[in-house]
């Protein structure tokens, strides 16, 4: 089963991902993580990465797309895994779906988390990260709606498309995310 996952910063990706991969027993690939995890070890990557996290604006799709071929070729995504906060560009998705196709696997869903501003805001300015201050957070805004929004349609095309209402507590977003998985009855 592979699954990824689309949401505006502070939709709570991160958070929904967690519950999921365990309620699937399937490994938890986050882009996010990665790469801050690339700059802590001052890799090659991670010195590439800074400028555009730092800038609220998305690390360039080569960059992005070396570090998942990489964790996907790991046997523990083999039987499928969960795909957080990738892809975030039309490029992406189309590179994913190739890699999937070659492999003859294909994504078994995309969730979106749908959310409205004045929420994300408020989770965001909680939360207090290196790249939640006021200013990257309206740049990663405008750059969610300029360039993975337009994901959107391409997997609404695909009918793999599931919306999912972000908002409430961690359990209803989740109880919401476990429902849209079902399959739908015959
Ligand atoms: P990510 O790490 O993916 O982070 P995010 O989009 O900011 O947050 P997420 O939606 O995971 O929110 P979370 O659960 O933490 O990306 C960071 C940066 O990395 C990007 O800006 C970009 O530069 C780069 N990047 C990542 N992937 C990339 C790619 N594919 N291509 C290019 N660049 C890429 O939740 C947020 C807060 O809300 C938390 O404090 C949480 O506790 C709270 N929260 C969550 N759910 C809640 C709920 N139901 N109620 C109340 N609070 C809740």
């Amino acid at each position: 089963m592979f699954i990824v996952f689309i949401g505006p910063p502070g939709a709570g990706k991160g958070t929904q991902a967690q519950r999921l991969v365990a309620h699937l027993d399937i490994p938890h690939l986050s882009t996010g993580e990665m790469l801050r995890q690339a700059v802590l070890e001052n890799s090659q990557v991670g010195l590439l990465a800074v400028p555009y996290l730092d800038g609220g604006r998305l690390v360039p799709d080569a960059i992005v797309a070396g570090i998942v071929g990489e964790r996907l070729e790991h046997s523990q995504c083999a039987r499928g895994c969960l795909l957080d906060g990738f892809p975030r560009t039309l490029g992406q998705a189309a590179g994913l779906d190739e890699y999937l196709k070659k492999r003859g696997r294909k994504l078994t869903a995309a969730l979106e988390l749908r959310i409205g501003r004045i929420e994300l805001l408020r989770r965001l300015q909680t939360r207090s990260r290196a790249d939640d201050t006021a200013q990257t957070i309206a740049r990663r805004l405008d750059v969610y709606r300029l360039e993975t929004e337009p994901i959107l349609a391409y997997y609404e095309e695909q009918r793999i498309l599931r919306t999912i209402d972000a908002a409430g507590s961690v359990d209803e977003v989740f109880e919401r995310i476990r429902t849209a998985l079902e399959p739908a009855p015959e």
